[in-house]
């Protein structure tokens, strides 16, 4: 038995207007849930100290800056490490990353139990475009403020097991659970903001996407038989809704925790990473059964071919 107590901390909306340190402070009620819980890790949702920005079409790259962290630890976050320290909680949360060589990206971090930084992840695929596009109901500019992460999927040692990040528009991409996978990956921690209404497809509402949330999550959960915890930023934001839907999926593919509201939520579960053994030893185990001289075109190719890509 590889105990992990893990708080899904799904939070509300943040407003444009709202401060970093105010919506931190938000974090903290969640956290100081989670340790009266019983968590050791806790994960934040895809940007999670700011409004999703990309919804916002911005030119003068000082008005984008100021959504970056320029350092992590800040000074605005500074008190998220102490009180994860103090409760003895390893985190993983989501925040626009501006680097020394001012290089933008849409990262995921975790640490340690004692608040140190133990791995970092960039988010490679980026949904939306690069230009305003008058044809959308709202905009989706990741881009335009992004570049594409440049580390790879990393899976980490900790917390008794093997862990791996990605970030909101990655879980609907199976390559991105393959390759965690691939690394034996244990579980998987994923931040979201997914607006409830496709911007370019009317019929396509809260119900359609809160089922492919689920979809995608538990897919990916099965078939490399891992841990997926799955958060939300959620409600409406500046104006524009987001899914909540934040969940816990086991090794097997089902559901052991669900966020009910869109509004700061903690959900719990005492996950075991040995649950993950009998699905990687038997129906997934990988290098008994996988056959990579079928698989060329995953790596060498793009899009479909003649497929107009
Ligand atoms: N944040 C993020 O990646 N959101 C996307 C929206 C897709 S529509 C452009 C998602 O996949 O949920």
């Amino acid at each position: 038995m590889r105990k992990v107590v893990v708080g899904g901390a799904q939070l509300g909306p943040n407003q444009k207007t709202d401060s970093r340190a105010r919506i931190v402070e938000r974090m903290l009620v969640l956290l100081d849930q989670a340790n009266s819980s019983g968590c050791t890790l806790v994960v934040f949702p895809e940007l999670a100290l700011t409004t999703f920005f990309p919804r916002w079409f911005m030119e003068k790259q000082s008005e984008i800056d100021q959504w970056f962290e320029a350092s992590m630890p800040g000074p605005d976050t500074q008190p998220l490490f102490d009180r994860a320290r103090l409760h003895n909680i390893a985190i993983s949360f989501g925040y626009a990353e501006l680097t020394p060589d001012g290089l933008h990206y849409n990262t995921s971090i975790l640490t340690d139990q004692q608040g140190n930084i133990i791995a970092r992840y960039r988010k490679i695929h980026l949904p939306g475009h690069s230009e305003f596009d008058s044809s959308r109901d709202f905009q989706h500019l990741e881009k335009r403020y992004f570049l594409p992460g440049d580390l790879g999927f990393p899976v980490t040692q900790a917390m008794g097991g093997r862990i791996g990040m990605c970030i909101c528009n990655d879980r609907r991409w199976p390559e991105t659970y393959r390759v965690m996978g691939l690394q034996g990956v244990e579980m998987i921690l994923l931040g979201y903001n997914t607006p409830s209404f496709n911007s370019q497809k009317v019929t396509e509402g809260p119900e359609d996407r809160l089922f492919h949330n689920a979809l995608v999550m538990q897919s990916g959960a099965y078939q490399n038989s891992s841990w997926v915890v799955g958060v939300a930023k959620a409600g409406i934001e500046d104006g524009f809704p987001l899914i909540g839907g934040s969940m816990i999926v086991n090794p097997d593919g089902r559901i052991v925790a669900a966020a009910t509201t869109e509004d700061d939520e903690l959900i719990v579960h005492d996950c075991d990473l040995d649950e993950c053994n009998f699905g990687k030893e038997t129906i997934f185990n990988f290098s008994r059964h996988r056959r990579i001289e079928h698989y060329g075109i995953i790596t060498s190719q793009v899009g479909v071919l003649n497929g107009g890509d």
